[in-house]
């Protein structure tokens, strides 16, 4: 049955093969199916977005997150974010768009194709997880409220509400916490929306009710429980890169060859692993290379990190 969060395709409709199904693949398959009057089969696809790796377990997803509101221990999110009041849920979208609005939860759900997407999830940290997503493309979102020409960057703000957040009661970041990304980058199609893990409603630990997800990006990047989404023409405040700029660039693309200046990132802990595991390289882009390098062509990127 469909859910608050998450298509009515879940987790269980996963084969032994790891093969994952998306609605819009579903939906291509139904059609198919209705010309070719042939059964089965072809209603399963994977998304070309999503990666053939072993995801990580329920647990590891939930259980071990960066989220500062709720406290800055990696058990402190799971611990203290049931407190987040998540229904009613609306999205501010405004700036330079066609449309400016305030934009319900509901509202927008119920104009968007949710599908799975399995993305590795690299944190600056040097940690990473594998993590199947639920939810849609962020271009989509913006398309709902229709960019002007002009634009050029994508600004976004978490939730303030130091009631039910109690990291917000300390000043440890400028809150509320925010983000951006430049235009072409939030719509890229990799960049996405997650409402959903494992085919549940998104966990409040992992940004519930909507959150960003970009894959070839620091995790900090992917900003969580989002209430506001502002375009603009100029660079939008970054949290951590208003907070220490020479650690924290605004692209923060994962790069192996750009070392954090206090650790290495040429290699990274996969969590669940365990803690006698071999580290993994890091790749170029978190593996997205071939996806997204084109945005950055003829940038220094040691320079514009
Ligand atoms: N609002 C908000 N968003 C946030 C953070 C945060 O502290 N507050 N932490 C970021 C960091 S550092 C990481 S690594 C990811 C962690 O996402 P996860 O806990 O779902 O794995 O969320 C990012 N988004
Ligand atoms: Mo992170």
């Amino acid at each position: 049955m469909a859910n608050r969060f998450t298509s009515d395709l879940t987790w269980a409709d996963v084969t032994p093969e790891n093969v994952f199904m998306n609605r819009r693949a579903f939906m291509a398959g139904t059609a198919a199916m209705a010309v070719g009057g042939i059964g089965g089969s072809a209603a399963a696809a994977t998304s070309p977005y999503s990666t053939d790796e072993e995801p990580n377990k329920w647990e590891e997803i939930t259980q071990y997150n960066n989220f500062y509101e709720f406290g800055t221990g990696k058990g402190d999110p799971a611990a203290y974010a049931e407190a987040l009041t998540t229904s009613p849920w609306a999205v501010e979208i405004d700036g330079m768009v066609e449309k400016p609005g305030t934009y319900s939860f509901e509202d927008i759900m119920s104009q968007m194709t949710v599908e799975e997407r399995i993305y590795r999830f690299r944190c600056v940290e040097a940690w990473s997880m594998v993590i199947p997503w639920n939810g849609f493309e962020l271009a989509d979102l913006l398309n709902l409220a229709g960019v002007q020409d002009g634009a050029k960057y994508v600004g976004f703000e978490t939730l303030m509400r130091p009631e039910e957040m109690w990291g917000q009661k300390r000043q440890f970041i400028p809150w509320p916490y925010r983000e951006g990304l430049r235009l072409d980058e939030a719509m890229h199609p990799l960049s996405f929306i997650a409402t959903g893990i494992y085919g549940k409603d998104i966990p409040n630990q992992n940004g519930a009710p909507l959150r960003l997800v970009v894959p070839w990006k620091y995790g900090f990047k992917s900003i969580k429980s989002i209430v506001r989404i502002t375009l603009t023409d100029e660079q939008p405040v970054a949290s951590w890169n208003q907070i220490n700029p020479r650690e924290y660039g605004f692209y923060s693309n994962v790069n192996p060859n750009v070392d954090h200046p206090r650790w290495s990132q040429a290699s990274e802990r996969r969590v669940g692993g365990g803690i006698l595991a071999k580290r993994i390289p890091t790749l170029m882009f978190n593996g997205y290379e071939e996806e997204v390098a084109s945005l950055y062509e003829g940038m220094d990127l040691a320079k514009e990190f």
